[in-house]
């Protein structure tokens, strides 16, 4: 499926209102009809969602409209048979420069408070699908947080982390305080919230935010292999499997054990753990149905 921005998609469609209503719901459907976003299948089976972050001259700062879009394309990525992992990039320059600072320049408490203002952020943490975020240049203030909010992240480079929000008088409010901690501990973490300070690649991989770092070139490709690698194993088992990490944000060691568990012995209801471990027996390639 090729690129589609919304401006390409309205050119397509027929004149007369009902069948261009048509022919926009179709390309909705499709997930290809994006003002802020591009959207496609990648990989050789296109079974990795691919999601870039398209604002190139606001450094892809997080409007809403541009989180609303992303929700939308997780939300038909996750109703896809055909997606075992999805990956969330930017460009070279930007992954995102943070949340829109002149669309919230003027916002009083009230607003904020009254409408939870981006509370439809957290969408990228509720996707059962494990989620990629590619990071090449700057990941800062919300930016950061979305590609926290990601499972795994791959870092460019000259990628560079930071929380500023102090700078502009306010504070992470996507998960920045919370994630950031448990990804890099209390030390670096109130640094970073506390001077603004932003951290390179190296730091970040050092530091745990990041799981591996490559040149920038790589980074998105290196992303879609590693989302290959996950959509050729079981999706229902992935599931459980980022559930059970997941947990070991929120629960005690007790606890989370537990539930690895229960999701450990659901495995068994399943054809594909049957079908896993047969395989292995006898000595050939295993075949997952995501049953
Ligand atoms: N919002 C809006 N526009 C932005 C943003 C942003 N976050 N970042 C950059 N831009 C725009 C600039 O205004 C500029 O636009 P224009 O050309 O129209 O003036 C364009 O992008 C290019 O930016 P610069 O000219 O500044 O480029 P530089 O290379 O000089 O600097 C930086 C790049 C360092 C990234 C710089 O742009 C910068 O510091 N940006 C702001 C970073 C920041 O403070 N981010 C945190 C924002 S607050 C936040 O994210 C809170 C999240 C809370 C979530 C709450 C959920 C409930």
């Amino acid at each position: 499926m090729a690129f589609l921005c919304r401006r390409a998609a309205s050119l397509l469609k027929p004149s007369g209102a009902a069948p261009a209503l048509l022919s926009a719901a179709r390309l909705y459907s499709s997930g290809a009809q994006y003002e802020y976003i591009l959207v496609e299948k990648r990989g050789e089976k296109k079974d990795v969602g691919f999601i870039q972050l398209n604002r190139p001259k606001a450094l892809n700062a997080l409007c809403d409209g541009l989180m609303k879009e992303v929700g939308e394309a997780l939300n038909a990525f996750e109703a896809d048979g055909d997606v075992g992992a999805i990956v969330i990039t930017g460009s070279d320059r930007a992954f995102a420069a943070g949340a829109d600072i002149k669309e919230m320049q003027n916002r009083t408490f009230q607003e904020c408070y009254s409408g939870n203002f981006l509370a439809h952020w957290d969408r990228v943490s509720t996707v059962k699908k494990p989620v990629i975020a590619a990071v090449n240049g700057f990941a800062l203030g919300g930016g950061c947080e979305l590609a926290m909010m990601c499972d795994i992240i791959y870092a460019g480079e000259k990628a560079q982390f930071g929380q500023p929000e102090i700078l502009l008088g306010t504070i992470p409010g996507s998960g920045g305080t919370q994630r950031l901690t448990r990804a890099v501990g209390k030390s670096l973490t109130m640094e970073m919230v506390l001077t603004g300070n932003r951290i390179d690649a190296q730091e970040a991989k050092q530091s745990g935010l990041v799981s591996k770092v490559y040149p920038v070139d790589q980074v998105v490709s290196e992303a879609i292999k590693c989302g290959e690698k996950i959509a050729a194993n079981s999706k229902i088992v992935s599931a459980m499997a980022k559930e059970a990490v997941n947990a070991a944000f929120e629960l005690s060691l007790t606890e989370g054990n537990r539930l690895e568990k229960r999701l450990f012995h659901s495995t068994f209801a399943t054809d594909d753990r049957k079908e896993g471990m047969t395989a292995f027996v006898e000595k050939r390639k295993a075949s997952f149905q995501d049953k």
